[in-house]
């Protein structure tokens, strides 16, 4: 039972939390997890990763493209759906094996008798523009139904409408649905046909909805069965014709028919499993909670194109503008490094490809080299606003310096990149755009950084770290120590660049004009001020002048809410002027760079910091879990894990932030839960050369086990009470290091390491 996430009752009040949890995708696009009957008023939503449209003054956002999965049935006239019929029984849920949505409603009739609808639908991880519904029609009484299906234009947008020129047609019973988005004239064209059970229709092909509507009789003899599938082809997709491409798609996946069409896309699914899935033993719900954070993971996973990154909503809506934060590098790329590099490759070549938005962006601020867009789109010009956020009490915009400040983004993007080389030990991806970005990220960090001669170093002052309740603060740990990872990363690409690959090396310094940015940037390496632990109490100051705010709990400061939805942060916000975090920071800097630091200080950082965090972002539990489990507090890693596993299971996190909608899926969190249970229980971790494994299992697991892909090598890392086992696939073609806690030791192509019992820090006795 541990792939079928379902529920079994109806629940009017759930549909905008059920459209996130059911979710189907295929990086290409993301059907909302809605029922068929539901339309706008219910969120029902089919986003289309890339694609982005502005109307008039409001942001721009994900093109929400029309939707082809709808189906409504009616008897006499009366809807037969959830939104009006009584309903008898009713499942809803996804089987996260493949990707398959499906529901099951019992109605009751107004003249006596049930009518059930069973419908299944999918989107095809074998071919992104394809997906299929399959429904059926039973009733205990003999009666005459009426079926409207078709393409939906009529689209659910936050800041719409961003589809117009519709034009609708049908060729031999092939609808076809085609429309321009607004601002740029982008062709997107929807396509269905009927694989069976269409006899007898008719259409309607007016407007921007387009029908066929059917007439069925249904009885306890009789069923009705019917099976579509349907296409999305975009202006995005380098086809001459969009529109005869998606009609092209569904008359050859109608012939080919569902099941084949169903089985392509499964034997994909397996192969993702195959690479990804994480078992653990013992704890069933924990297990169902992490599979489905990998299944949000393996739905938004941009196979199809190099263009497009994961959005801080996946592909669930058009919330945070269908924009790409840190997110993806930092809390979703480790997956996607150590299960699906090729993945994690086109994730990274996107940053490539927005480049040049960065250098813009980082000229415009009077800086060299590139400044990342906060919220990045396809361009990479930065979407993120001055005035994010509404203050509840007056309606009036507040200014916040997301875009303006948060310059741990470069660092991020940099980082992420130098952490695939190492993962993968494959030079192409810094080759191809790779070392460029890194190499301009340094040089924003040189020209962003003051000289304070009288201290004799560098300080990066005005800055946002990621606690956004605290901005514009000077010498912001987490910044400053990312910014150090990544000169000396940009030192270490110039060394081995020179040294492997010097023709290149040479060709790409000289098209920077970068020689003379080298020694600025050893000099910048060398003294740039990250704030240290305190030689007392071992705490790291978050930021220059932390120590004197407020230091209130988080209880009182909760006291203080007046709204609900009142923002903490921002000028006036009530954790400003405290020591309030609104999510993990400098637990974050220790995580990621805190290989020298002992673990007194990570122990003492996290205790300190820990209480005083509001985790107003979901991007904050997972962090607190891996360094819980670092320092060896199981039981709190298990709770932080717990939190972060289930967040779109259990609908949580906050819907608003003053008046602005901030719904939807949360990726982050789902690749926070990955690295919860890999990195933290399963200990793993990425040294120059070799994997370690420090494990520390909550006590009631009997076993984790995972893959892990290394150096191009494929492995499968098992830990039980008894030991750690690490085997190397058959088909590997070299050794791969390994270190279990007993010294660096190869793992040959077909066998396995094993070190007995696993390493239990010694000041807990909760573990075992
Ligand atoms: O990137 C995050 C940020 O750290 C906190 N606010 C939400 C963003 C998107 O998830």
């Amino acid at each position: 039972m541990s792939w079928i996430v379902s529920e079994t009752a109806f629940r009017s009040d759930a549909s905008v939390a059920n459209g996130n949890k059911y979710m189907i995708g295929n990086g290409y696009i993301g059907i909302r997890g809605t029922l068929e009957e539901h339309g706008r008023s219910e969120l029902a939503g089919c986003t289309l990763a890339g694609l982005y449209d502005r109307v008039g003054a409001a942001w721009r956002e994900p093109v929400n493209a029309p939707h082809a999965f709808l189906l409504r049935i009616s008897e006499d006239g009366a809807p037969l759906g959830v939104l009006t019929a009584p309903i008898e029984r009713h499942v809803q849920g996804i089987d996260l094996r493949s990707g398959l949505h499906f529901r099951e409603t019992t109605f009751s009739r107004p003249h006596g008798g049930t009518v059930t609808l069973r419908c299944e639908r999918f989107l095809s991880l074998a071919d992104p523009h394809l997906g299929a519904l399959r429904c059926s029609l039973r009733a205990t009484v003999a009666c005459r139904l009426t079926i409207e299906t078709g393409i939906e234009g009529d689209v659910w947008d936050l800041n719409g409408p961003h589809l117009e020129h519709f034009r609708g047609s049908c060729d031999d019973g092939v609808l076809l649905l085609e429309c321009r988005t607004h601002e740029l004239g982008a062709a997107v064209a929807v396509a269905e046909a009927i694989v069976d059970g269409a006899d007898g229709q008719r259409f309607d092909l007016s407007g921007n909805r387009i029908l066929r509507r059917l007439t069925v009789g249904v009885g306890p003899e009789v069923a009705w069965d019917f099976t579509k599938v349907v296409a999305v082809f975009t202006a995005l997709d380098n086809v001459p014709n969009p529109a005869a491409s998606a009609v092209a798609a569904v008359r050859a996946a109608a012939n080919t028919g569902y099941g084949p069409v169903l089985a392509r896309s499964r034997a994909v699914w397996d192969e993702r499993w195959a690479a990804s899935d994480v078992r653990i033993g013992g704890d069933p719900d924990a297990q169902l909670a992490l599979r489905y954070s990998i299944y949000q993971l393996l739905i938004l996973a941009p196979t199809h194109s190099d263009r497009v990154s994961i959005p801080a909503r996946g592909l669930s809506g058009q919330v945070y503008k269908g924009a790409v934060f840190w997110d993806t590098e930092i809390f979703m790329l480790p997956f996607f490094d150590h299960a699906l590099p090729a993945v994690a490759r086109n994730l990274l070549r996107y940053r490539y490809h927005t480049l040049d938005g960065a250098r813009r962006k980082a000229a415009e601020y009077g800086f060299r080299g590139a400044f990342y867009a906060w919220e990045s789109q396809e361009t990479g010009d930065d979407a993120c606003t001055l005035f994010n956020i509404d203050d509840v009490f007056t309606g009036r915009p507040m200014r916040t310096y997301f875009r303006d400040k948060q310059i741990h983004i470069s660092g991020d993007v940099a980082f992420a990149i130098w952490r695939h080389f190492k993962m993968t030990g494959d030079t192409s991806l810094l080759i191809e755009g790779g070392a460029e970005i890194i190499l301009e990220c340094a040089r924003f960090f040189y020209s962003y950084a003051w000289l304070k001669p009288e201290r004799d170093r560098f300080e990066l002052i005005d800055v946002d770290g990621p606690d956004e309740y605290h901005e514009r603060v000077d010498n912001n740990a987490f910044t400053s120590a990312l910014a150090r990872e990544t000169l000396g990363i940009a030192l270490r690409l110039v060394d081995l660049l020179a040294a492997s690959y010097p023709k290149f090396y040479h060709t790409l310094i000289d098209r920077l004009d970068f020689a003379p940015d080298i020694p600025r940037l050893r000099d910048l390496h060398a003294r740039l001020f990250v704030p240290a632990p305190d030689p007392n109490t071992l705490v790291i100051e978050q930021f220059s002048g932390y120590h004197r705010l407020e230091d209130v709990t988080l209880e009182e400061l909760k006291w203080r809410v007046l709204q609900p939805t009142e923002y903490l942060g921002g000028g006036n916000g009530l954790a400003t002027s405290t020591k309030i975090l609104k999510q993990a920071d400098v637990v974050l800097m220790l995580h990621l760079f805190g290989a020298d630091q002992p673990k007194a200080v990570k122990r003492a950082n996290w205790h300190y910091y820990e209480p005083r965090t509001e985790h107003g972002s979901s991007l904050s539990a997972c962090v607190y879990a891996l360094l819980a489990a670092e320092i060896g507090d199981v039981e709190w890693a298990y709770r932080y894990f717990l939190r972060t596993a289930t967040i779109d299971l259990v609908g949580g996190g906050k819907q608003y932030v003053g008046s602005l909608y901030i719904g939807g899926t949360h990726p982050a969190a789902n690749g926070g839960a990955w690295m919860a249970a890999v990195l933290g229980f399963g200990g793993l971790q990425l040294r120059d050369d070799h994997l370690s494994l420090a494990p520390r299992l909550p006590r009631h697991w009997h076993s984790l086990t995972f893959r892990v892909r290394f150096r191009g090598q494929g492995f499968e890392a098992r830990i039980t009470p008894d030991g750690i086992s690490v085997s190397a696939d058959a088909t590997n073609s070299e050794a791969g290091l390994f270190d279990l806690g007993t010294g660096v030791t190869p793992c040959e192509p077909g066998c396995s390491l094993f070190a007995p019992g696993y390493f239990i820090p010694s000041d807990v006795t909760a573990t075992r």
